[in-house]
């Protein structure tokens, strides 16, 4: 099964599927091999990995880059925060198509305007894209797909800016409508409250997709899949496990604490998620018939 047909499976299935926020190829094996089902190529960490804001300061073309690496390191589904699709329809289908060809599973766009602001930042109030603007550019990306079972996925900021559940609830419908095969509803509030309000009215529609950074610790994962979310994402913590992990590794270092070494992962862990394993064999097979080759 490729991986597109496997993101079609979680979105419609009857169990709740999680969703690991990575930023790099590494992260993404480590989440793959941690048992995620599968992976977001989270905006705001393969920014941040290249050392930039979250604000469509790496074109899509590097964008591109960062999930070739990933989809080639992984067998997971990569479902691909496309932020806006980085201007109207048409840079939406050029986008979309680069991105299929790199094997992406799915893409997901939100409905703001390019260039965005990552939601979950305290000034991030944007302004939403008009709804007619915003279903041309999900007609689009659905015209751009080769394969029937990649997957679009329109994200509602709504509630992000403020705005009411009714207000989700038509975007999600004309959405829907203008062929978005999920939606990911999305909330920086402090409960579920809300994202349960919309899955209740919305009814099953469409999959829902969750990012409950800010309101986890409120509720379950259980909880919110019997609500009516189908996948859960968890976007950005094992960016942020990177960044505290490594800080604190950075000031031990510069201390010559010997204890780090206990602390970090040994070099062995390195060469195995490089699968330097399979190159050693694939030496051993080339270089041992090149030799009998040999005149
Ligand atoms: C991301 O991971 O880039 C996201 C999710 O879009 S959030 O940061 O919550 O907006
Ligand atoms: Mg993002």
């Amino acid at each position: 099964v490729n991986s597109k047909t496997k993101l079609r499976a979680y979105l419609s299935a009857p169990s709740l599927h999680l969703f690991a926020g990575v930023h790099d190829a590494l992260s993404a094996r480590i989440a793959e091999e941690a048992g995620f089902s599968g992976l977001w190529a989270s905006g705001l960490g393969i920014s941040a990995q290249l050392g930039l804001r979250d604000a469509n300061e790496a074109s899509w073309t590097q964008v591109v880059e960062v999930v070739d690496h990933m989809t080639e390191a992984t067998q997971v589904p990569i479902l691909v925060d496309g932020d806006t699709g980085w201007g109207d329809f048409n840079n939406v289908r050029r986008f979309v198509s680069k991105l299929e060809a790199r094997g992406a599973a799915g893409v997901c766009l939100e409905d703001k305007v390019f260039p965005k602001l990552n939601s979950l930042q305290s000034n991030g109030r944007e302004a939403l894209a008009a709804v007619g603007e915003f279903c041309a550019r999900l007609r689009a990306a659905k015209d751009a797909q080769r394969d029937a079972d990649f997957v679009v996925v329109a994200r509602i900021e709504a509630l992000v800016v403020g705005g009411p559940v009714a207000e989700a609830l038509e975007r999600a419908g004309a959405y829907a409508e203008a062929g978005a095969d999920a939606v990911l509803i999305h909330s920086k509030q402090p409960t579920a409250e809300q994202v349960v309000d919309f899955m209740r009215q919305w009814g099953g529609r469409r999959p829902v997709l969750l990012v409950p950074t800010t309101y986890l610790h409120s509720t379950t994962p259980a909880a919110l899949h019997a609500a009516g979310a189908s996948v859960i994402i968890r976007a950005n913590e094992l960016l942020r496990s990177a960044i505290a992990s490594m800080q604190r590794s950075a000031k031990a270092l510069l201390a010559t604490e010997p204890s780090l070494e206990n602390r970090i992962a040994p070099l062995s862990e390195v060469f195995r998620l490089q699968r330097m394993e399979e190159l050693n064999d694939a030496r051993e097979r080339y270089f041992s018939k090149a030799r009998e080759d040999e005149p």
